[in-house]
């Protein structure tokens, strides 16, 4: 009896040493899946909310993401350059952030 206990406390020992391996892998495998490649995009600025730090864009298709054209809000992570005006074509680069928003890290005028 003494030495069923031990095996099954070893066995538990064990299982929670593999545990805390798995867990701790798992772990890099999520941060790499937080952090996607950046994705490019290209469309033209419909509006502009400075205050929100958003942008309002009509892209075109984003094969990579399997998204159609569309009018959308982007979260800019810095204040729109200067230079961009509403109108304006422009090229873009994008992450999602954890709180599932596509966030603009790089916009050009195209
Ligand atoms: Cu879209």
């Amino acid at each position: 009896m003494k030495t069923l206990t031990l095996v099954i406390a070893l066995t538990f020992a064990i299982g929670g040493m593999a545990q805390a391996a798995s867990h701790e892998h798992d772990m890099s495998q999520h941060q790499m899946a937080m952090q996607p490649a950046n994705q490019q995009g290209v469309g033209i600025i419909k509006a502009v909310n400075t205050k929100a730090g958003k942008v309002q864009i009509a892209h075109e298709p984003i094969a990579a993401l399997g998204w159609p054209s569309m009018t959308m809000w982007f979260v800019l992570q810095n204040p729109m350059p200067a230079d961009i005006k509403i109108g304006d074509a422009v090229q873009f680069e994008m992450q999602e952030n954890d709180k599932k928003q596509w966030v603009i890290v790089k916009i050009a005028r195209k």
